[in-house]
């Protein structure tokens, strides 16, 4: 059976407004929700409020400049093997055998993109059914000597690499919105995305003040290049109950399909 990849969005397992705060409720929730699903699975998480606001402060995504941001990569890295512990014990509580991989260990950027990962221990991990669990991270780049790997771009690597049956992002809102519907109650939203809607993906949201990877805008980019190689993604509300589940069961519909053709 091929695995499926569930991003679960750093605004879902933390909350965004206050510094270094996990979801407890949602995240033991979502464990659950995984729980149930038969595929096998590999889970990539994002940053939140863990992540984002150090990665800003020491201005990673820059690149190495000086001596000063050695201590913001390393303070970087551990809130992520933070908030990756404790994802991953909820999963160990409710019996998935999940296991952390670290970014930073496996892979080599380029200029913030990825340029080359070690797959194999995650290939094995599949084979004897456990669940890697990896995330966005400070990863050491051939130009610019340090960056930040959101997990969104290791899903869509991830996805091109390993053969996936399909890519599922759990996100705080219902999908991809013409606007941020937390700032703007014109937004609208979106049921379908195929590479034919360049024009409005350029022109949606990079995400907040402090979020260093590029808010909806690049998880739609990102998911863009899967639908081109017939990789179909879902963008759905993991904030509401049971709605992750029902996506990973193969229900369709539920957000926003970024698929190659409508
Ligand atoms: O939240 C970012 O990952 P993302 C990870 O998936 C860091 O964009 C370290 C900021």
């Amino acid at each position: 059976m091929k695995p499926l990849i569930v991003k679960l969005g750093g605004s879902v397992i933390t909350d965004k407004g206050k510094p270094f705060t996990v979801r407890r409720g949602v995240i033991k929730r979502l464990a659950r929700e995984l729980k149930g699903i038969k595929s096998p699975l590999i889970i990539v998480h994002g940053g939140g409020s863990f992540g984002h606001p150090l990665a800003s402060r020491y201005k990673i995504t820059g690149g190495y400049r000086e001596k000063t941001q050695l201590i913001g990569v390393s303070l970087t890295h551990r809130a992520m093997e933070k908030l990756n512990s404790y994802l991953v014990e909820a999963l160990q509580g409710e019996g998935i055998p999940a296991m952390a991989v670290q970014p930073s260990a496996c892979l080599i950027a380029s200029d913030g993109r990825i340029e080359s990962m070690q797959l194999e221990p995650v290939r094995k991990m599949l084979a004897l059914g456990l669940v890697p669990v990896l995330y966005g991270d400070v990863v050491f780049d051939a130009k610019k000597g340090v960056s930040i790997i959101s997990g969104d771009q290791l899903v869509s690597y991830l996805a091109r690499k390993l053969s996936v049956s399909r890519v599922v992002f759990g996100v705080d809102v219902d999908g991809v919105y013409t606007a941020c519907p937390k700032k703007d109650n014109r937004a609208e939203l979106l049921r379908v995305i195929t590479p034919a809607d360049v024009d409005l993906v350029s022109s949606l949201e990079k995400g907040d003040q402090g979020d260093v990877t590029g808010g909806m805008r690049a998880k739609v980019l990102e998911l863009l290049e899967l639908a081109r190689l017939g990789i179909e993604a879902e963008i759905v509300n993991a904030a509401k109950p049971n709605v992750l589940r029902e996506a990973l069961q193969g229900k369709s519909g539920l957000g926003t399909v970024i698929t190659g053709g409508k």
